[in-house]
């Protein structure tokens, strides 16, 4: 545990205030000393036991300080440096960080005071302010699910770093790294911009005679927009200072938009009044839907748990959404093509709306999705904009590995980066081959994770590859940035993958050549708009396919399910496990065999799992594993090593639930043995993976008693909906919200 002798808090403000609650709350400090200027805020410091002592010198708080704590206005830092530049010439080497919104312009003063980046300076900045000022208004609880953002330079002590890094962990805070520049110019736009023009509004209008008339009828929108103009005047006036330039131009890209709504509305221009708003309240809805819980500023800490009662059966006729993987291809070669695609079909979860969002971002107008239908405007293979963020591709692998081929070949640089489970996901299997390409492609850690820094403007080769594992997501990512390359990109891979990628491409008028093991494109083709009708996806399916096979009387038709032979390894197993599975009204849909699937229950038997379905069913194996759970005797998977590197380690958080349901689970390096047995109840953690949430909830169907699942809410990434339909087919389940503790 880290442990500090002497902390000094600069400024006993909001944050300050709560950073000294952490430290006196959980023992990480044996002194807390703050220094400040408002006699009765340090009293009352004192008095509410946040604070150990007081002082109104800075150099006597720091003097003798193992931490020292800059939260004062970011104006004011100087003199706390002043103070740290005396104690450092005694020899003194406290750790220093600060939190302030501006982190170029501290580092700035930092370097001249000190004379040069003191080693042991952590620049941070937690994203966790409020309106509110003062002593009283801190909690310990302040950063608690919220972002914390450090800046340290390349000579940054690495013990610092892990120091200030494990205190805001202990606060309940996530911590992020990025660049003093990357910080200062997201948060320019995304922070200071919307405060000064809170400020602005509310100052123009109480400038006007009859300023007491409008602010008596001001409505919720006027009051909703300006809250934050209630902020500490004083802090406000020293971050537009400070972080001027970025501001500036945060202003001016303002300032262009509003000009353009300006013209519009005098000119009566009602076409383009209905794409800002339209475009702007999706981009509104879009954030707070799949951003609200992982964006820079967490606005709640509510977690999702599945409750569900044991027994029933599923009985009907239910579709279920949209395929994933399709969805996500969708929109990036609609948006690459020459012309306008339509999307029927679309998935509305948030791992395909991460992907449409980044073709937003990257200036692709996108109308949708209504009801599953989108309208994709393609520009072209050279028709990408630069974003002007790094793209946030929250949970999803797909997106991420995708994208990487598609923008190691554009002009622009860009920034990938994902949420926690993402965050830790291998991306060197695919950053490796885009480099033998000529890519440039930085990762951070040894198995290359996100944030992937795509560098712009380097010509690709064609190359001929052999993938070390099977992965669609690889060999799709290859093929892509091979539409740039030069020559042909031929990728060989050691066991066959789904092949969406190569069957929308031609879709899109790309010649693609196929044969066993392998695919190949030429560089240099174009894309045409097409349309696309997304079948509903088989992984989804799958869960009611398990289900009903499971569950004595069960029923149920799945209609319009996509077959494509390189996704239905699910059908298989289950048939040789003595699953009932009729395939009826086989057709096609826009290259992909799509079908209605009829499910009766049945007795399952335990099966070896033949090695070739494993790459055909990658995605089913957590409900599989709850089939082979309800089966006689045993099941035996190998050779899915892949399943460690999900979403979660499927294989390990698999077997830890189904052991806690009784069930004897013996999890291998690649793989598990299952032994059918009876299925207890109990409190399963799915560790945020979608699948994980709603195999568990399939297999209260043979509990014994309830069983709860935690940490739901992912299952929105690939499944929007799936209580409520689950309900309807006849599982009990009951979704539950509630805070954090
Ligand atoms: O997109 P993501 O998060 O990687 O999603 C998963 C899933 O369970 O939904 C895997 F975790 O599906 C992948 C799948 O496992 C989707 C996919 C695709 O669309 O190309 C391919 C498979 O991944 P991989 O690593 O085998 O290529």
């Amino acid at each position: 545990m880290i442990r500090w002798q002497r902390v000094a808090i600069l400024g006993l403000g909001l944050i300050g205030s709560s950073l000294a609650r952490v430290l006196k709350n959980q023992g990480l400090a044996v002194e807390v000393i703050a220094a400040g200027s408002r006699l009765a805020n340090l009293q009352r410091g004192v008095e509410l036991g946040v604070i150990d002592g007081y002082t109104h010198s800075l150099l006597e708080a720091v003097d003798g300080a193992d931490l020292v704590v800059l939260a004062m206005p970011v104006g004011s830092m100087r003199c706390g440096f002043e103070a740290i530049r005396q104690v450092w010439s005694r020899g003194q080497r406290p750790i220093v960080t600060d939190v302030g919104s501006v982190k170029g312009a501290v580092v700035g003063m930092a370097v001249e005071v000190m004379g040069e980046w003191p080693s042991t300076f952590v620049p941070g900045h937690p994203i966790a302010g409020s309106e509110r000022s003062g002593v009283e208004a801190g909690s310990a609880d302040l950063f608690r699910r919220h972002k914390v953002i450090l800046t340290p330079g390349p000579d940054t002590d690495a013990c610092a770093l892990e120091r200030i890094q494990a205190l805001w962990r202990l606060s309940g805070a996530e911590v992020l790294q990025m660049p003093v520049e990357d910080h200062d110019r997201i948060l320019a736009k995304t922070s200071h911009l919307p405060h000064i023009l809170a400020f602005s509004l509310v100052d123009s209008l109480a400038r006007e005679s009859e300023n007491l008339e409008i602010f008596r009828y001001a409505a919720g929108g006027f009051r909703d927009f300006t809250r934050i103009a209630g902020s500490d005047p004083r802090m406000w006036h020293d971050i537009a200072l400070a972080n001027r330039s970025a501001i500036l131009d945060a202003i001016q890209l303002f300032r262009v938009g509003l000009d353009r709504l300006e013209a519009a509305i005098a000119e009566c221009d009602s076409a383009a009044l209905e794409q800002t708003f339209e475009r702007a309240k999706k981009a509104r809805d879009h954030f707070s839907f799949m951003l609200a819980s992982t964006a820079y500023a967490k606005t709640g800490n509510i977690m999702t748990e599945y409750h569900v009662q044991p027994g029933g059966c599923v009985r009907g006729t239910i579709r279920v959404p949209g395929d994933k993987s399709i969805s996500h291809r969708s929109i990036m070669l609609g948006a690459l093509a020459e012309g306008m695609t339509r999307i029927e079909g679309f998935l509305e979860g948030e791992d395909a709306l991460a992907t449409l969002q980044a073709f937003r971002d990257m200036g692709v107008r996108i109308d949708g999705p209504e009801q599953g239908r989108v309208d994709v405007y393609g520009v072209g293979l050279n028709g990408l904009r630069a974003p002007e963020q790094p793209l946030y591709l929250g949970n999803s692998g797909t997106s991420m590995r995708l994208l990487s081929g598609i923008l190691a070949a554009q002009s622009f640089s860009s920034v990938l980066t994902g949420d926690d489970s993402l965050s830790r996901r291998p991306m060197e299997r695919i950053a490796a081959p885009l480099r033998l390409m000529g890519a440039r492609i930085d990762s951070t850690g040894d198995r290359g994770t996100p944030p992937l820094r795509i560098h712009g403007g380097q010509m690709l080769r064609g190359m001929e590859y052999s993938l070390p594992m099977a992965s669609a997501q690889v060999k799709s990512g290859l093929l892509l940035a091979g539409l740039w390359a030069q020559g042909a990109t031929t990728i060989h891979e050691p066991a066959p993958t789904r092949d969406h990628t190569e069957r929308m491409l031609r879709g899109f008028g790309c010649a693609v050549d196929v044969g066993p093991g392998w695919a190949r494109v030429q560089g240099g083709q174009r894309l045409q708009a097409t349309s696309i009708d997304v079948p509903a996806d088989i992984s989804s399916a799958a869960f009611f396919m398990v289900a009903a096979s499971i569950a004595p009387d069960s029923d149920i038709v799945l209609e319009h399910v996509g077959i494509n032979p390189t996704r239905t390894g699910v059908i298989d197993i289950l048939r040789l496990m003595g699953a009932r599975i009729d395939i009826m009204n086989m057709r096609e849909a826009a290259g992909e065999p799509v079908a209605d699937l009829r499910v009766q229950s049945a007795p399952l038997q335990g099966i070896e799992i033949p090695g070739h379905l494993v790459p055909l069913a990658i995605d089913e194996f957590p409900v599989l594993f709850v089939a082979a759970a309800c089966a006689q005797g045993e099941t035996i998977l190998r050779g899915a090593e892949e399943l460690r590197v999900k979403e979660s380690d499927r294989i390990q958080v698999m077997a830890d639930g189904l052991q806690k349901l009784g069930i004897e689970a013996v999890p291998m390096p690649d793989g598990m043995v299952i032994r059918g047995g009876s299925l207890g109840s109990g409190r399963v953690d799915s560790h945020g993976d979608h699948r994980i949430a709603m195999s568990f909830t399939v297999a209260a169907l043979r509990a014994e008693g309830t069983i709860e699942i935690s940490d739901c809410a992912n299952v929105a990434t690939s499944f929007p909906g799936f209580a409520q339909l689950a309900q309807r087919a006849g599982i009990a389940v009951q979704v539950v919200e509630h805070n954090e503790s």
